[in-house]
Protein backbone atom coordinates (compact mmCIF):
# COMPACT_ATOMS: atom_id res chain seq x y z
CA UNK A 1 0.00 0.00 0.00
CA UNK A 2 1.80 3.39 -1.00
CA UNK A 3 1.52 6.40 1.22
CA UNK A 4 0.56 9.66 -0.31
CA UNK A 5 1.42 12.39 1.63
CA UNK A 6 -0.61 16.05 1.03
CA UNK A 7 0.45 19.31 2.16
CA UNK A 8 -0.42 23.05 0.99
CA UNK A 9 0.56 24.20 -1.65
CA UNK A 10 2.12 27.95 -2.29
CA UNK A 11 0.98 30.11 -4.97
CA UNK A 12 3.30 31.93 -7.25
CA UNK A 13 1.26 35.22 -8.05
CA UNK A 14 3.14 37.15 -10.73
CA UNK A 15 5.95 34.53 -11.47
CA UNK A 16 5.56 33.68 -15.29
CA UNK A 17 8.31 31.17 -16.55
CA UNK A 18 10.36 32.51 -19.06
CA UNK A 19 12.19 32.21 -22.30
CA UNK A 20 13.41 28.44 -20.61
CA UNK A 21 11.56 27.17 -17.50
CA UNK A 22 11.17 28.81 -14.55
CA UNK A 23 14.98 30.02 -13.19
CA UNK A 24 15.06 31.66 -9.65
CA UNK A 25 17.47 32.20 -7.06
CA UNK A 26 18.40 29.33 -4.63
CA UNK A 27 17.05 30.59 -1.37
CA UNK A 28 13.82 31.08 -3.63
CA UNK A 29 13.91 27.27 -4.47
CA UNK A 30 14.68 26.75 -0.95
CA UNK A 31 11.37 28.09 0.52
CA UNK A 32 9.11 24.81 1.59
CA UNK A 33 6.81 24.12 -0.82
CA UNK A 34 8.28 26.23 -3.72
CA UNK A 35 9.66 23.51 -5.59
CA UNK A 36 6.65 21.05 -5.29
CA UNK A 37 4.16 23.54 -5.90
CA UNK A 38 6.05 23.98 -9.65
CA UNK A 39 5.94 20.66 -9.97
CA UNK A 40 2.41 19.53 -8.90
CA UNK A 41 1.50 22.50 -10.99
CA UNK A 42 3.08 20.89 -14.09
CA UNK A 43 1.74 17.67 -12.79
CA UNK A 44 -2.29 18.49 -12.80
CA UNK A 45 -1.72 19.86 -15.96
CA UNK A 46 -0.34 16.65 -17.87
CA UNK A 47 -2.54 13.66 -18.55
CA UNK A 48 -2.87 10.76 -16.51
CA UNK A 49 0.88 9.19 -16.03
CA UNK A 50 -0.33 5.42 -15.87
CA UNK A 51 2.02 3.40 -17.85
CA UNK A 52 4.26 6.61 -18.61
CA UNK A 53 8.32 7.05 -18.69
CA UNK A 54 9.53 10.11 -17.46
CA UNK A 55 13.15 11.19 -17.63
CA UNK A 56 14.72 12.95 -14.81
CA UNK A 57 18.38 14.81 -14.45
CA UNK A 58 20.18 18.09 -13.97
CA UNK A 59 23.42 19.86 -14.22
CA UNK A 60 24.40 19.22 -10.95
CA UNK A 61 24.25 22.66 -9.54
CA UNK A 62 23.59 23.32 -5.83
CA UNK A 63 20.42 22.11 -4.78
CA UNK A 64 19.91 19.50 -7.58
CA UNK A 65 20.20 16.37 -5.34
CA UNK A 66 17.54 17.96 -2.73
CA UNK A 67 15.48 18.48 -6.18
CA UNK A 68 15.54 15.13 -7.54
CA UNK A 69 14.60 13.22 -4.75
CA UNK A 70 11.38 15.73 -4.02
CA UNK A 71 10.51 15.21 -8.07
CA UNK A 72 10.74 11.75 -7.72
CA UNK A 73 8.30 11.26 -4.44
CA UNK A 74 6.10 13.44 -6.55
CA UNK A 75 6.46 11.39 -9.83
CA UNK A 76 5.70 8.41 -8.03
CA UNK A 77 2.50 9.98 -6.42
CA UNK A 78 1.50 11.14 -9.80
CA UNK A 79 1.38 7.76 -10.89
CA UNK A 80 4.54 7.33 -13.30
CA UNK A 81 5.56 3.44 -14.18
CA UNK A 82 9.12 4.40 -14.86
CA UNK A 83 11.18 7.46 -14.09
CA UNK A 84 14.76 7.26 -15.60
CA UNK A 85 17.80 9.35 -13.63
CA UNK A 86 20.80 10.19 -14.82
CA UNK A 87 23.49 8.79 -12.14
CA UNK A 88 24.59 11.22 -9.53
CA UNK A 89 21.41 13.09 -10.57
CA UNK A 90 22.98 14.37 -14.28
CA UNK A 91 21.63 14.57 -17.55
CA UNK A 92 23.04 17.46 -20.04
CA UNK A 93 19.88 19.02 -21.50
CA UNK A 94 20.85 17.90 -24.68
CA UNK A 95 21.46 14.08 -23.38
CA UNK A 96 18.02 14.45 -21.76
CA UNK A 97 16.38 15.17 -24.68
CA UNK A 98 18.25 12.09 -25.91
CA UNK A 99 16.82 9.90 -23.22
CA UNK A 100 13.26 11.22 -23.82
CA UNK A 101 13.42 10.27 -27.26
CA UNK A 102 15.50 6.98 -27.46
CA UNK A 103 13.37 5.88 -24.62
CA UNK A 104 9.77 6.60 -25.46
CA UNK A 105 9.19 8.47 -22.49
CA UNK A 106 5.93 10.79 -21.95
CA UNK A 107 8.68 13.91 -21.13
CA UNK A 108 11.13 14.46 -18.89
CA UNK A 109 12.25 17.22 -16.17
CA UNK A 110 15.68 18.74 -16.67
CA UNK A 111 16.93 21.10 -13.51
CA UNK A 112 19.00 23.63 -14.46
CA UNK A 113 19.59 27.44 -14.67
CA UNK A 114 21.77 26.89 -17.89
CA UNK A 115 24.69 29.44 -17.81
CA UNK A 116 23.55 31.30 -14.97
CA UNK A 117 25.79 30.81 -11.50
CA UNK A 118 25.14 28.56 -9.67
CA UNK A 119 26.14 28.02 -5.80
CA UNK A 120 23.91 29.07 -2.51
CA UNK A 121 23.16 32.53 -3.48
CA UNK A 122 23.44 31.96 -7.13
CA UNK A 123 20.86 30.37 -9.53
CA UNK A 124 18.65 27.36 -9.62
CA UNK A 125 16.00 26.51 -12.26
CA UNK A 126 13.64 23.87 -13.55
CA UNK A 127 12.32 22.89 -16.80
CA UNK A 128 9.96 20.35 -18.64
CA UNK A 129 10.73 19.10 -22.34
CA UNK A 130 7.39 16.83 -24.38
CA UNK A 131 8.19 13.40 -25.80
CA UNK A 132 9.67 14.96 -28.92
CA UNK A 133 12.63 15.81 -26.31
CA UNK A 134 12.32 19.47 -26.75
CA UNK A 135 11.10 22.29 -24.40
CA UNK A 136 7.50 22.82 -23.21
CA UNK A 137 5.67 24.78 -25.85
CA UNK A 138 4.16 27.72 -24.70
CA UNK A 139 0.73 26.51 -24.56
CA UNK A 140 1.88 24.15 -21.92
CA UNK A 141 4.32 26.53 -20.39
CA UNK A 142 0.79 29.22 -19.85
CA UNK A 143 -1.16 26.11 -18.79
CA UNK A 144 1.80 25.53 -16.00
CA UNK A 145 1.68 28.89 -15.26
CA UNK A 146 -2.02 29.16 -14.41
CA UNK A 147 -2.10 26.48 -12.72
CA UNK A 148 0.67 27.98 -10.41
CA UNK A 149 -1.85 30.82 -9.20
CA UNK A 150 -4.90 27.96 -8.02
CA UNK A 151 -2.93 24.73 -6.84
CA UNK A 152 -3.86 23.58 -3.60
CA UNK A 153 -2.31 20.54 -2.78
CA UNK A 154 1.23 18.86 -3.07
CA UNK A 155 1.49 15.26 -3.08
CA UNK A 156 3.93 12.82 -2.56
CA UNK A 157 4.56 9.02 -1.52
CA UNK A 158 6.41 8.75 1.53
CA UNK A 159 9.51 6.86 0.95
CA UNK A 160 13.14 7.14 1.50
CA UNK A 161 16.00 8.87 -0.86
CA UNK A 162 16.54 6.89 -3.63
CA UNK A 163 20.54 6.51 -3.96
CA UNK A 164 21.41 8.06 -6.96
CA UNK A 165 25.28 6.74 -7.64
CA UNK A 166 24.70 3.68 -8.62
CA UNK A 167 23.10 2.11 -11.50
CA UNK A 168 19.99 0.31 -10.03
CA UNK A 169 16.57 -0.17 -10.15
CA UNK A 170 14.36 1.00 -6.90
CA UNK A 171 10.27 0.75 -6.56
CA UNK A 172 9.15 3.84 -5.31
CA UNK A 173 5.54 2.84 -4.49
CA UNK A 174 4.22 1.76 -8.01
CA UNK A 175 7.07 3.23 -9.48
CA UNK A 176 10.35 2.05 -10.73
CA UNK A 177 13.21 4.06 -10.60
CA UNK A 178 15.85 3.58 -13.08
CA UNK A 179 19.36 5.03 -12.38
CA UNK A 180 20.89 5.36 -15.40
CA UNK A 181 24.40 6.27 -17.28
CA UNK A 182 24.14 9.77 -18.60
CA UNK A 183 26.39 9.01 -21.06
CA UNK A 184 25.41 6.32 -22.64
CA UNK A 185 22.55 6.99 -24.89
CA UNK A 186 23.58 10.77 -26.14
CA UNK A 187 26.81 9.03 -27.18
CA UNK A 188 25.20 6.49 -29.26
CA UNK A 189 23.16 9.28 -30.86
CA UNK A 190 26.83 11.41 -31.67
CA UNK A 191 28.20 8.45 -33.05
CA UNK A 192 25.09 7.87 -35.88
CA UNK A 193 25.72 11.62 -36.86
CA UNK A 194 29.78 11.92 -37.08
CA UNK A 195 32.71 10.41 -39.00
CA UNK A 196 34.58 8.98 -35.78
CA UNK A 197 37.64 7.50 -36.89
CA UNK A 198 38.36 10.68 -39.45
CA UNK A 199 38.25 12.86 -35.87
CA UNK A 200 40.42 9.76 -34.40
CA UNK A 201 43.32 10.38 -37.24
CA UNK A 202 42.98 13.48 -36.84
CA UNK A 203 44.03 13.63 -33.23
CA UNK A 204 46.69 10.92 -33.73
CA UNK A 205 48.31 13.45 -36.44
CA UNK A 206 49.07 15.77 -33.22
CA UNK A 207 46.11 18.21 -33.59
CA UNK A 208 45.81 19.69 -30.22
CA UNK A 209 42.11 20.91 -28.89
CA UNK A 210 41.56 22.75 -25.72
CA UNK A 211 37.70 22.01 -24.60
CA UNK A 212 36.30 23.91 -21.28
CA UNK A 213 33.82 22.53 -19.73
CA UNK A 214 33.99 25.43 -17.10
CA UNK A 215 33.37 23.01 -14.05
CA UNK A 216 30.02 21.82 -15.36
CA UNK A 217 28.11 19.12 -16.62
CA UNK A 218 29.51 19.08 -20.05
CA UNK A 219 32.73 17.63 -18.92
CA UNK A 220 31.89 13.95 -18.28
CA UNK A 221 30.13 14.07 -21.65
CA UNK A 222 33.37 15.58 -23.15
CA UNK A 223 35.89 13.31 -21.49
CA UNK A 224 33.87 10.69 -22.42
CA UNK A 225 33.73 11.00 -25.93
CA UNK A 226 36.78 13.34 -26.47
CA UNK A 227 39.58 11.56 -24.68
CA UNK A 228 37.94 8.33 -24.56
CA UNK A 229 36.68 7.50 -27.73
CA UNK A 230 38.51 9.93 -30.08
CA UNK A 231 41.52 9.49 -28.41
CA UNK A 232 41.83 13.27 -27.33
CA UNK A 233 45.25 13.67 -25.09
CA UNK A 234 44.23 13.27 -21.09
CA UNK A 235 43.94 17.18 -20.58
CA UNK A 236 41.95 18.04 -23.65
CA UNK A 237 39.24 18.35 -21.65
CA UNK A 238 39.39 21.14 -18.72
CA UNK A 239 37.63 21.88 -15.95
CA UNK A 240 36.27 19.10 -16.27
CA UNK A 241 34.59 18.00 -12.91
CA UNK A 242 31.42 19.46 -12.18
CA UNK A 243 31.14 21.39 -9.17
CA UNK A 244 27.92 22.40 -7.50
CA UNK A 245 29.08 25.92 -7.44
CA UNK A 246 30.94 25.97 -10.95
CA UNK A 247 34.09 26.45 -9.54
CA UNK A 248 33.06 30.01 -9.17
CA UNK A 249 33.18 30.39 -12.91
CA UNK A 250 30.15 31.54 -14.53
CA UNK A 251 29.42 28.81 -17.26
CA UNK A 252 28.53 30.73 -19.91
CA UNK A 253 30.57 29.98 -23.05
CA UNK A 254 31.06 33.01 -24.64
CA UNK A 255 34.38 35.21 -24.77
CA UNK A 256 33.37 37.85 -21.64
CA UNK A 257 33.06 34.59 -19.29
CA UNK A 258 35.20 32.28 -20.71
CA UNK A 259 37.92 34.71 -20.82
CA UNK A 260 40.68 32.38 -19.65
CA UNK A 261 39.66 29.40 -23.02
CA UNK A 262 40.34 32.99 -25.38
CA UNK A 263 43.65 33.73 -23.15
CA UNK A 264 45.24 29.93 -23.94
CA UNK A 265 43.85 30.71 -27.49
CA UNK A 266 45.99 33.35 -28.20
CA UNK A 267 49.91 33.19 -28.82
CA UNK A 268 52.53 30.99 -30.48
CA UNK A 269 51.94 28.19 -28.20
CA UNK A 270 47.61 27.94 -28.67
CA UNK A 271 46.27 24.61 -29.51
CA UNK A 272 44.64 24.38 -32.79
CA UNK A 273 40.94 24.56 -31.67
CA UNK A 274 39.15 25.77 -28.40
CA UNK A 275 35.64 25.22 -27.31
CA UNK A 276 33.34 25.44 -24.20
CA UNK A 277 29.92 24.58 -22.60
CA UNK A 278 27.35 25.89 -20.23
CA UNK A 279 26.13 24.97 -16.99
CA UNK A 280 23.73 22.43 -18.83
CA UNK A 281 25.89 22.00 -21.76
CA UNK A 282 23.35 22.89 -24.68
CA UNK A 283 25.48 26.19 -25.68
CA UNK A 284 28.98 26.41 -27.37
CA UNK A 285 32.04 28.69 -27.42
CA UNK A 286 34.38 27.45 -31.17
CA UNK A 287 37.64 29.24 -31.35
CA UNK A 288 39.89 29.26 -33.48
CA UNK A 289 44.05 30.65 -32.97
CA UNK A 290 43.48 34.49 -32.16
CA UNK A 291 40.37 33.80 -33.70
CA UNK A 292 36.75 33.79 -31.88
CA UNK A 293 33.57 32.17 -34.06
CA UNK A 294 30.00 34.12 -33.63
CA UNK A 295 27.52 31.91 -33.20
CA UNK A 296 26.03 33.00 -35.86
CA UNK A 297 28.64 32.28 -38.30
CA UNK A 298 28.88 29.40 -36.99
CA UNK A 299 26.09 28.02 -37.77
CA UNK A 300 26.16 29.48 -41.13
CA UNK A 301 29.77 27.57 -41.69
CA UNK A 302 27.93 24.51 -40.56
CA UNK A 303 24.82 24.67 -43.15
CA UNK A 304 27.42 25.21 -45.95
CA UNK A 305 29.05 22.24 -45.29
CA UNK A 306 26.46 19.97 -43.97
CA UNK A 307 26.95 17.61 -46.56
CA UNK A 308 30.69 16.74 -45.80
CA UNK A 309 29.40 15.02 -42.50
CA UNK A 310 28.23 11.49 -42.28
CA UNK A 311 24.77 12.17 -40.58
CA UNK A 312 23.72 15.35 -43.17
CA UNK A 313 25.45 14.00 -46.14
CA UNK A 314 21.75 13.69 -48.31
CA UNK A 315 21.95 17.42 -47.63
CA UNK A 316 19.48 19.89 -45.19
CA UNK A 317 15.94 19.86 -45.26
CA UNK A 318 16.17 23.74 -44.08
CA UNK A 319 17.35 25.86 -41.36
CA UNK A 320 16.10 28.30 -38.50
CA UNK A 321 17.48 30.83 -37.08
CA UNK A 322 15.86 32.96 -33.91
CA UNK A 323 14.81 36.26 -35.24
CA UNK A 324 17.93 38.59 -33.45
CA UNK A 325 20.70 35.75 -34.79
CA UNK A 326 22.06 37.10 -37.72
CA UNK A 327 21.08 37.05 -41.19
CA UNK A 328 24.48 35.24 -42.05
CA UNK A 329 22.61 31.12 -42.61
CA UNK A 330 19.81 33.16 -44.74
CA UNK A 331 22.03 33.48 -47.57
CA UNK A 332 23.98 29.89 -47.22
CA UNK A 333 20.01 28.54 -47.35
CA UNK A 334 19.66 30.72 -50.05
CA UNK A 335 22.25 29.44 -51.71
CA UNK A 336 21.60 25.61 -51.32
CA UNK A 337 17.67 26.11 -52.21
CA UNK A 338 16.73 25.40 -49.13
CA UNK A 339 13.95 27.09 -46.87
CA UNK A 340 15.48 29.74 -43.82
CA UNK A 341 13.10 30.19 -41.26
CA UNK A 342 12.84 33.33 -38.06
CA UNK A 343 11.81 32.47 -34.53
CA UNK A 344 11.37 33.85 -31.48
CA UNK A 345 14.24 33.56 -29.15
CA UNK A 346 14.31 29.99 -27.45
CA UNK A 347 14.68 27.02 -28.47
CA UNK A 348 10.87 25.75 -28.01
CA UNK A 349 10.02 27.12 -31.34
CA UNK A 350 12.57 24.85 -33.70
CA UNK A 351 10.58 21.95 -32.08
CA UNK A 352 7.75 21.98 -34.61
CA UNK A 353 9.97 22.61 -37.48
CA UNK A 354 12.31 19.79 -36.58
CA UNK A 355 8.95 17.27 -35.88
CA UNK A 356 7.56 18.18 -39.65
CA UNK A 357 11.14 17.73 -41.48
CA UNK A 358 11.02 21.10 -42.27
CA UNK A 359 15.14 22.02 -41.16
CA UNK A 360 17.76 20.16 -39.99
CA UNK A 361 20.07 22.82 -38.56
CA UNK A 362 19.09 25.42 -36.34
CA UNK A 363 20.54 28.30 -34.05
CA UNK A 364 20.90 31.38 -32.05
CA UNK A 365 23.20 34.20 -31.70
CA UNK A 366 23.51 32.98 -27.77
CA UNK A 367 25.81 30.09 -28.25
CA UNK A 368 23.22 27.96 -29.23
CA UNK A 369 23.82 25.45 -32.28
CA UNK A 370 21.71 22.33 -32.97
CA UNK A 371 20.07 19.75 -35.70
CA UNK A 372 17.45 17.15 -35.84
CA UNK A 373 19.46 14.82 -33.48
CA UNK A 374 17.63 15.62 -30.87
CA UNK A 375 15.24 18.88 -29.47
CA UNK A 376 17.40 21.07 -27.99
CA UNK A 377 20.61 22.92 -28.72
CA UNK A 378 24.06 20.79 -27.96
CA UNK A 379 27.41 22.07 -27.14
CA UNK A 380 29.39 18.98 -28.12
CA UNK A 381 27.61 18.21 -30.92
CA UNK A 382 28.52 21.35 -32.64
CA UNK A 383 32.37 20.52 -31.43
CA UNK A 384 32.06 17.42 -32.88
CA UNK A 385 30.38 18.75 -36.11
CA UNK A 386 33.38 21.10 -36.49
CA UNK A 387 36.30 18.84 -35.67
CA UNK A 388 34.75 16.58 -38.14
CA UNK A 389 34.77 19.67 -41.07
CA UNK A 390 38.56 20.03 -40.10
CA UNK A 391 39.33 16.54 -40.32
CA UNK A 392 37.85 16.20 -43.65
CA UNK A 393 38.80 19.37 -45.19
CA UNK A 394 41.83 19.74 -43.76
CA UNK A 395 41.09 23.11 -42.74
CA UNK A 396 41.03 25.15 -39.40
CA UNK A 397 38.55 27.34 -38.05
CA UNK A 398 39.87 30.77 -39.06
CA UNK A 399 40.02 29.55 -43.17
CA UNK A 400 36.58 27.98 -43.04
CA UNK A 401 34.65 30.90 -41.63
CA UNK A 402 36.72 33.19 -43.72
CA UNK A 403 35.79 30.74 -47.16
CA UNK A 404 32.04 31.25 -45.79
CA UNK A 405 32.40 34.91 -45.80
CA UNK A 406 34.27 35.15 -49.16
CA UNK A 407 31.31 33.30 -50.92
CA UNK A 408 28.31 35.43 -49.01
CA UNK A 409 29.77 38.09 -47.28
CA UNK A 410 30.06 38.90 -43.72
CA UNK A 411 27.55 40.05 -41.11
CA UNK A 412 29.22 41.91 -38.34
CA UNK A 413 27.36 41.00 -35.33
CA UNK A 414 27.60 41.74 -31.38
CA UNK A 415 25.34 41.88 -28.82
CA UNK A 416 24.95 44.49 -26.05
CA UNK A 417 23.74 43.48 -22.75
CA UNK A 418 22.41 46.18 -19.91
CA UNK A 419 21.50 43.76 -17.51
CA UNK A 420 19.96 44.56 -13.66
CA UNK A 421 17.78 47.77 -14.82
CA UNK A 422 14.79 48.90 -12.66
CA UNK A 423 11.98 46.26 -14.76
CA UNK A 424 9.75 49.51 -14.86
CA UNK A 425 12.52 51.48 -17.25
CA UNK A 426 12.98 48.81 -18.78
CA UNK A 427 9.83 48.07 -20.09
CA UNK A 428 9.17 51.95 -20.51
CA UNK A 429 12.09 51.99 -23.14
CA UNK A 430 10.53 49.35 -25.05
CA UNK A 431 7.15 50.86 -24.57
CA UNK A 432 9.06 54.01 -26.56
CA UNK A 433 10.35 52.29 -29.16
CA UNK A 434 6.92 50.29 -30.06
CA UNK A 435 5.24 54.06 -30.06
CA UNK A 436 7.82 54.97 -32.78
CA UNK A 437 7.47 51.97 -35.11
CA UNK A 438 5.28 53.01 -37.69
CA UNK A 439 6.74 56.47 -38.11
CA UNK A 440 10.76 54.45 -39.21
CA UNK A 441 10.49 53.86 -42.07
CA UNK A 442 11.83 55.99 -44.55
CA UNK A 443 13.63 57.62 -41.74
CA UNK A 444 17.68 58.58 -41.68
CA UNK A 445 19.47 57.72 -38.81
CA UNK A 446 23.53 58.32 -38.21
CA UNK A 447 23.05 58.58 -42.12
CA UNK A 448 21.49 54.89 -42.51
CA UNK A 449 18.53 54.85 -44.06
CA UNK A 450 15.49 52.40 -42.09
CA UNK A 451 13.84 49.66 -44.56
CA UNK A 452 11.38 48.72 -42.28
CA UNK A 453 10.14 48.27 -38.39
CA UNK A 454 7.88 46.19 -36.34
CA UNK A 455 7.58 44.41 -33.22
CA UNK A 456 8.49 40.56 -34.30
CA UNK A 457 5.33 38.15 -34.49
CA UNK A 458 5.60 35.00 -35.40
CA UNK A 459 3.10 32.33 -36.98
CA UNK A 460 4.18 28.86 -36.11
CA UNK A 461 3.77 27.66 -39.55
CA UNK A 462 3.01 23.96 -38.28
CA UNK A 463 0.48 24.44 -35.64
CA UNK A 464 -0.89 28.31 -36.12
CA UNK A 465 0.17 29.27 -33.05
CA UNK A 466 0.78 33.24 -32.74
CA UNK A 467 3.85 34.69 -30.61
CA UNK A 468 3.46 38.38 -30.56
CA UNK A 469 6.14 41.23 -29.22
CA UNK A 470 9.00 39.08 -29.51
CA UNK A 471 11.14 42.08 -29.78
CA UNK A 472 11.75 45.30 -32.08
CA UNK A 473 13.51 45.05 -35.33
CA UNK A 474 14.67 47.45 -37.29
CA UNK A 475 16.01 47.15 -40.99
CA UNK A 476 18.05 49.69 -42.45
CA UNK A 477 18.19 49.54 -46.44
CA UNK A 478 22.08 47.31 -46.84
CA UNK A 479 20.38 44.66 -44.40
CA UNK A 480 21.93 46.13 -41.45
CA UNK A 481 19.57 45.42 -38.78
CA UNK A 482 19.15 46.76 -34.90
CA UNK A 483 17.32 43.93 -32.71
CA UNK A 484 16.28 45.12 -28.92
CA UNK A 485 13.99 43.18 -27.13
CA UNK A 486 13.79 42.05 -23.14
CA UNK A 487 15.80 38.69 -21.84
CA UNK A 488 13.34 36.43 -20.15
CA UNK A 489 15.84 33.97 -18.55
CA UNK A 490 17.61 37.05 -16.00
CA UNK A 491 16.69 36.41 -12.26
CA UNK A 492 17.02 40.12 -10.87
CA UNK A 493 15.81 42.97 -12.62
CA UNK A 494 15.32 43.21 -16.50
CA UNK A 495 17.99 42.63 -18.72
CA UNK A 496 17.92 44.95 -21.83
CA UNK A 497 19.78 43.12 -25.18
CA UNK A 498 20.77 44.78 -28.21
CA UNK A 499 21.47 43.21 -30.93
CA UNK A 500 23.65 44.78 -34.00
CA UNK A 501 24.00 43.53 -37.40
CA UNK A 502 26.16 44.94 -40.03
CA UNK A 503 26.15 43.66 -43.34
CA UNK A 504 29.62 43.74 -44.98
CA UNK A 505 30.67 42.48 -48.43
CA UNK A 506 33.77 44.36 -48.75
CA UNK A 507 36.36 41.81 -48.37
CA UNK A 508 39.02 44.59 -47.57
CA UNK A 509 36.94 45.78 -44.72
CA UNK A 510 36.86 42.33 -43.06
CA UNK A 511 40.04 42.98 -41.28
CA UNK A 512 38.78 45.47 -39.52
CA UNK A 513 37.52 45.30 -35.36
CA UNK A 514 33.79 44.68 -34.67
CA UNK A 515 33.20 47.18 -32.42
CA UNK A 516 34.79 49.83 -34.84
CA UNK A 517 32.89 48.18 -37.97
CA UNK A 518 29.68 48.60 -35.56
CA UNK A 519 29.80 52.19 -33.97
CA UNK A 520 27.36 53.76 -36.31
CA UNK A 521 24.66 51.19 -35.21
CA UNK A 522 25.59 52.11 -31.58
CA UNK A 523 24.72 55.15 -31.92
CA UNK A 524 21.74 54.56 -33.90
CA UNK A 525 20.47 52.51 -31.27
CA UNK A 526 21.27 55.11 -28.46
CA UNK A 527 19.32 57.70 -30.89
CA UNK A 528 16.28 55.38 -31.18
CA UNK A 529 15.90 53.96 -28.10
CA UNK A 530 17.48 56.58 -25.40
CA UNK A 531 19.26 53.76 -23.72
CA UNK A 532 21.43 56.51 -21.24
CA UNK A 533 18.50 57.92 -20.29
CA UNK A 534 16.19 54.45 -19.30
CA UNK A 535 19.05 52.46 -17.82
CA UNK A 536 21.47 55.15 -16.13
CA UNK A 537 24.20 53.34 -17.66
CA UNK A 538 26.93 54.57 -20.21
CA UNK A 539 27.69 51.52 -21.06
CA UNK A 540 26.28 47.81 -21.71
CA UNK A 541 27.51 45.49 -18.61
CA UNK A 542 28.19 42.51 -21.05
CA UNK A 543 29.46 42.75 -25.13
CA UNK A 544 29.73 39.55 -26.69
C1 LIG B 1 18.66 33.50 -23.48
C2 LIG B 1 19.13 33.54 -24.91
C3 LIG B 1 18.29 32.63 -25.77
C4 LIG B 1 18.33 31.21 -25.19
C5 LIG B 1 17.93 31.23 -23.73
C6 LIG B 1 18.09 29.88 -23.07
O1 LIG B 1 17.33 33.93 -23.39
O2 LIG B 1 19.10 34.85 -25.42
O3 LIG B 1 18.75 32.65 -27.09
O4 LIG B 1 17.48 30.36 -25.90
O5 LIG B 1 18.73 32.15 -23.01
O6 LIG B 1 19.40 29.38 -23.22
P1 LIG B 1 16.92 35.45 -22.96
O7 LIG B 1 15.43 35.45 -22.93
O8 LIG B 1 17.57 35.70 -21.66
O9 LIG B 1 17.50 36.34 -24.02
V1 LIG B 1 20.04 28.27 -22.12
O10 LIG B 1 21.48 27.72 -22.58
O11 LIG B 1 20.20 29.34 -21.02
O12 LIG B 1 18.82 27.31 -21.64
CO1 LIG C 1 22.26 26.21 -21.41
Amino acid sequence: MIRIHTQPAIRFEGQRPGTSGLRKKVGVFQQPGYLESFVQSLFDVLPDATGKTLVLGGDGRFHNREAIQVILRMAAAKGYARVFVGRGGILSTPAASAVIRRRGASGGIVLSASHNPGGPDGDFGIKYNIANGGPAPESLTEAVHARTLEVEAIQCVEAPDVPLDSDAVVRLGATSVEVIDPVADYAEVLRGLFDFDAMRRLFASGFRLRMDAMCAVGGPYAKAILEGELGAPVGTVVNAQPLEDFGGMHPDPNPVHAADLIRHMSGPGAPDMGAATDGDADRNLIVGRNFVVTPSDSLAVLAMHARKVPGYRDGIAGVARSMPTSTAVDRVAAALGVACFETPTGWKFFGNLLDAGLITLCGEESYGTGSSHVREKDGLWAVLFWLNLIAVTGESIEPLVRGMWREYGRCVYSRHDYEGIATADAQALMAGLRDQLDALPGREVQGMRIAAADDFAYIDPVDGSVSRGQGVRVVFADGSRLVLRLSGTGTEGSTLRLYLERFENDASRYGMDASEQLGAMVRAAEELAQIRRWTGMDAPTVVT
